[in-house]
């Protein structure tokens, strides 16, 4: 077998609007609940905000520059609602309309594909504070207008398409845990945000299967996982770790791609996990062309004895409030990012694995995977061979994981360039380029370089 990845295999970079944007109270602009989050005292580190970001809004030729540059393909962005719908359920703002038409554009000019995702979290403002936000199911109509708008208006030119980005996160950093828009706190909630989620995904998809087939693009939804290892060998922690996979991944996953929720959640959650109807099983099932994958970071999973605090472990780390029984720790030999996750590039490999085994090989994207390093400064940010490394051993298990079967078919490295890292503010660089945020001038780093030459040779060199 060759060394290379398959020969289409897409080579790509991702954002997200509210990370790098900017102009967040200009040109129509609606206010989005992450607005009102950075608003609040206390929630984002340095009470930072995403109103000028990285000016991306102003700048955003020289960006697709930077990335022709590189020889990136393909470039995963996504669209800020309340730039097209400032109130998400009324009026466009064509010029929220006319900004995305110039980026779009302007990658095509420049020979990359975009890859747009509908929701990467800015939620307008005013469907939260009239209408609950992703716990009302109004919110599947208002999403199917929206992404219609987006379908009609982008749709001759877009031909990848992302509905949601990680609905894990939404659901419980969002609602579960309060760490991220829009703050909420509750051990229901979660499940009533996600199911909302994935109606509204579905519904999505099933308009532009059924509008705009004749753009014939593709459509999928991304979800977010960590992979997990069974700390011991013993038959109940293997459980526990497929557990946490399932209360991670197929809470989200099994719905699309089996028809309903994983009977261990439906046991260990009861009642405060909602129910769909027969109409929307169907609905939902099989509403993804294909896998669109987020991976960062490996834990390890137990069954939890007596004195172990559940709670404590989930705080970014990807736990499911305390009902999936599990407890989750550190294998001590693993290096740690500047984020505090895991560095297991084995993880990857077995996670796609675990995909490809549970849901019938589908096509999968890793549509964001990155590294977390504080780099003080603009030397330190250039030599960032923690990154590069991350990166490439990943991708090296990626590959190793295509040659036993995997359908992996593209690459996507989180992120394009330092930007906005939700909570923790602007002081956690997960960028390729590095951004300085005094002049905002742009400067690729290592890790950059390197992944450029890796298109070039689709990863022989890795
Ligand atoms: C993703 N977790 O967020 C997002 O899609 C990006 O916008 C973000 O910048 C990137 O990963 C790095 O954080 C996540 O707690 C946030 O497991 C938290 C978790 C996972 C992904």
């Amino acid at each position: 077998m060759s060394k290379n990845f398959p020969e289409n295999f897409v080579w790509g970079s991702a954002t997200a609007s509210f990370q790098i944007e900017g102009a967040a109270k200009q040109y129509g602009r609606g206010a989005s609940i992450w607005d009102a989050f950075c608003a609040t005292p206390g929630k984002v580190e340095g009470g930072h905000t995403g109103d000028i970001a990285c000016d991306h809004y102003h700048r955003f030729e020289e960006d697709v520059k930077m990335m022709k540059e590189l020889g990136l393909q393909a470039y995963r962005f996504s669209i800020a609602w309340p730039r097209i719908q400032p109130d998400g359920k009324g009026e466009i703002n064509q010029e929220g309309i006319d900004f995305y038409n110039r980026l779009i554009d302007c990658l095509l000019e420049h020979g990359i594909e975009p890859w747009v995702t509908l929701y990467h979290w800015d939620l307008p403002l005013p469907l939260q504070i009239e209408h609950d936000g992703w716990l009302n199911k109004d919110i599947v109509d208002r999403f199917e207008k929206y992404s219609g708008i987006c379908f009609e208006n982008f749709g001759d030119r877009v031909k990848n398409w992302i509905t949601l980005n990680e609905p894990w996160c939404a659901a419980v950093l969002g609602h579960g845990i309060g760490v991220h828009a829009p703050g909420r706190i509750s051990s229901s909630e979660p499940y009533i945000a996600a199911h909302n989620m994935l109606l509204s995904h579905a519904r999505a998809y099933r308009v532009y299967k059924k509008d705009f087939a004749h753009q014939e693009g593709t459509i999928g939804i991304t979800n977010n996982c960590d992979f997990r290892y069974p700390l011991t060998d013993k038959a109940e922690d293997i459980a526990a770790a497929e557990r946490s996979m399932e209360f991670f991944l197929a809470w989200f996953a099994d719905p699309i791609w089996k028809g309903d929720y994983p009977a261990v959640m439906k046991e260990y959650v009861g009642e405060r996990l909602p129910e769909f109807s027969e109409e929307e099983k169907r609905e939902v099932f099989g509403s993804s062309d294909f896998f669109g994958l987020n991976h960062y970071t490996s834990m390890l999973a137990s069954e939890p004895s007596e004195d172990d605090n559940l709670v404590s472990d989930i705080a970014g780390n990807g736990g499911m409030i305390d009902d999936q029984k599990v407890f989750l720790s550190d294998d001590p030999t693993w290096e740690k990012s500047h984020m505090q996750w895991n560095i297991v590039p084995e993880g990857c490999g077995d996670l796609l694995k675990w995909i490809a085994a549970r849901y019938d090989n589908p096509i999968i994207y890793i549509t964001e995977n990155g590294c977390a390093c504080d780099e003080p400064s603009a030397e330190i940010a250039d030599n960032d061979l923690m990154r590069k490394n991350y990166y490439e051993s990943y991708l090296r298990e990626s590959r190793k994981a295509i040659e036993t079967g995997v359908d992996l078919r593209g690459y996507f490295a989180w992120s394009l360039m330092d930007n906005f890292e939700w909570s923790f503010g602007y002081n956690r660089r997960f960028g390729m380029c590095r951004v300085d945020y005094e002049t905002l001038e742009r400067k690729p780093k290592m890790s950059a370089r390197w992944l450029s030459q890796t298109i070039a040779q689709n990863g022989e060199n890795i």
